[in-house]
This record gives structure tokens, sequence and C-alpha cells, in this order.
């Protein structure tokens, strides 16, 4: 900036408050080198929080945004939450502060985005929710949720285990193992479930207790199951990893899962797949993990201030074990 000829008070006071403008102005845009947003070179920056790594899933759903955003071109800040819903507030907060373009992130649980999102959005930085979503009032907050049907999931596996067992005279012992607590989809695969099995009142869920979406968890839990209740007919585990830990726990308390044990759970994750072409798991609601190239579009999209649909729901099926065995050797993930 030229310097003022004049020291008199008020020039100089009119100065500082024009720099004062034209700095505020220079870092409020959010294509300044200054703030770190995208760079001359016109790549979009794209700050993205994950719930962790605690799962095959999602392992697979990291993968698969890292890949998509080097295919886009677009700039990935990726921060890894380790499950902790503190951990990920705090990564948007850097967001914010970095001025990044758009914002993207998993929720690891349902509740407490309000005032994150809506500092996000007092920023003017767009975000798009991926896979979970949130239970804000306000859909404001965010442009666009892209993920899957989980009230969906667990009644496509409810309403298999409702066929399979249409014959059955007496009760049929079911135990869950449920997602994180808080979790959009521990919460609406477990309403899915319980929606589709009270079409028979033979089929009762005797213990539900979470794993956290890990296969400790889902062997831990198992076994409190298997000791605490001498007739178990059914597992419905909330995803593949919690399905295979409970292996380990049914087999070395002497069962044959599968058999002695209806094992039903949701991802179809490639170990999955092949526990339930082994004949080890029963049946398979699919929960498709590879969401980064359609995050990558909504990014450019928002970024361009294009608009998008609120709610873009992932396209999935369901396995049986002879679809397993059909599928598997072609599955990416
Ligand atoms: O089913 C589970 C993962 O949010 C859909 O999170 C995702 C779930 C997935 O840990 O394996």
């Amino acid at each position: 900036m030229r310097k003022m000829r004049t020291h008199s008070a008020p020039w100089r006071a009119a100065a500082v408050l024009a720099s004062v403008l034209l700095v505020g102005s220079v870092a409020a845009c959010g294509n300044s080198d200054t703030g770190g947003g995208s760079k001359d070179d016109g790549k979009i920056t794209l700050g993205f929080s994950q719930v962790g790594a605690e799962s095959g899933w999602r392992t697979a759903n990291t993968t698969s945004i890292k890949d998509a955003a080097t295919a886009a071109g677009i700039e990935l800040k990726f921060d890894d939450a380790q499950q902790k819903q503190e951990n990920q507030i705090k990564a948007i907060r850097n967001y914010i502060q970095q001025k990044v373009d758009v914002i993207a992130f998993s929720p690891v649980v349902e509740s407490g985005w309000d005032t994150v999102l809506k500092e996000a959005k007092d920023a003017d930085i767009p975000v798009i929710l991926t896979d979970r979503s949130v239970d804000s009032a306000d859909k404001s907050l965010y442009k666009t949720f892209l993920g899957s049907d989980f009230i969906k999931e667990g009644r496509l596996a409810g309403e298999w285990l409702v066929e399979q067992k249409k014959t059955a005279s007496g009760p049929v012992n079911i135990v869950e193992l449920q997602g994180t607590t808080g979790a959009a989809p521990a919460n609406d695969r477990k309403k899915g479930f319980a929606e589709a099995i009270a079409a028979n009142p033979n089929l009762k869920v005797i213990a539900s207790q979470t794993g956290d979406f890990t296969r400790a968890g889902g062997k831990q839990v198992m076994e409190q199951f298997l000791k605490a209740n001498p007739k178990i007919d059914v597992l419905f585990a909330h995803n593949d990893d919690m399905g295979l830990g409970a292996l380990e726990a049914i087999t070395a308390a002497g069962k044959v899962p599968g058999k002695d044990i209806t094992i039903i759970t949701v991802d179809a994750v490639k170990d999955g797949m092949q526990a339930l072409a082994d004949g080890k798991f029963n049946f398979i609601a699919e929960c498709s993990p590879l969401l980064g190239p359609q995050l990558m579009d909504l990014a450019k999209k928002v970024h361009a201030g294009e608009e998008v649909p609120a709610r873009i729901e992932t396209e999935e099926t369901t396995f049986t074990q002879e679809q397993a065995k059909e599928a598997l050797p072609n599955r990416k993930y």
C-alpha cells in the first residue's frame, strides 16, 4: 500500500482502517493464498474428518475417498478422529481456520453438531455429510447427506429372518450386537430390524449391546451373551467386523456358527462375504463404502455454488450364501 504523505491523526486513522478492511476482505475470500484454501492453481481444498479405522468398511471408505480426491484433482486434508466426537469437532474447527473450500465429515454420533456446523456456515464454508447423518433440526447447516438408508438395511435383515423362521413354532431367541452407541447406523439398523421382526411374535431380541463396530467388541460381547443365555438361535450384528469377532466366541463355546446360530450382518466387506460363502454367516445386508467419487463430485458442485439434492442415497443389495460365492471373486473391498 502507498504511504500517506500526511501524518495528521485523522489520516492515520483512515489509513489504518483502510488496511484493516483490505486485509479483512482478502482473508474472507476463500480463494486467497493467505487463507490456505484454494491456491492459484485453482485446486479445491476439501477438509475431511473421518470417524476412525474401526472396521473393514471404514478402511475401504477411507481408501475410496483418498483415491477419488487424487483422481478428481482435489487437495484433501484428512483427519482420523479415532471414534471420538471431540476430535472431529477439533478437526472441523481447524478446517474452518485454514479456510478450506469445502468440509465433509462422517459424524461418529448423530447429536451435538449444531454449534460447529453453525461456525462453518458463518465462515461460508459448505459442509457435506457423508456416510452418517446428524439429527440437527436446522437443515441449512449442511448442503447434502450422501449415504445409505440404515433403517432399510436393518429392515432387510429382519425380513430375511422372518421368512426363514416362518414355520418356527416356538420362541426364536435373537441376540444383537449394536454399532457405536449414538451412531446413526446403530440407531437405525436396530430400528429397522425391530420393525421387521415384529411381524412374527416368536422372534424375540433377548439381549442387545454395543460392540462398537469392532471385531474385539463383537467377540467380547458375544462371549457375555453366550455365558448369560443358554439358548441363542440368531445373532444380528450391525456390521461384519462384530460378526467376525463373534465367530471366535461362538466356536470357543463349542457351537457351530451358521448352523447352531444363524448369523446376519451388515456391510458385505470381503471378510464378511468370505464368512458367508464359507457358511459361517447366513445373510448380509450390503452397505457400500465406495462413496469417494460421488463425494468429490458434490464437493465441486457445492464449491461452484450449484444446487445439489438434500439427500443422496447409496444403492445396495443383500447376499445369501450362494450369492456370496458368486460375488466374492469380483469383490473390490
Ligand atoms: O457399517 C460399519 C462402520 O457408518 C456405515 O460404520 C458405516 C458403518 C459401517 O464402522 O462397519
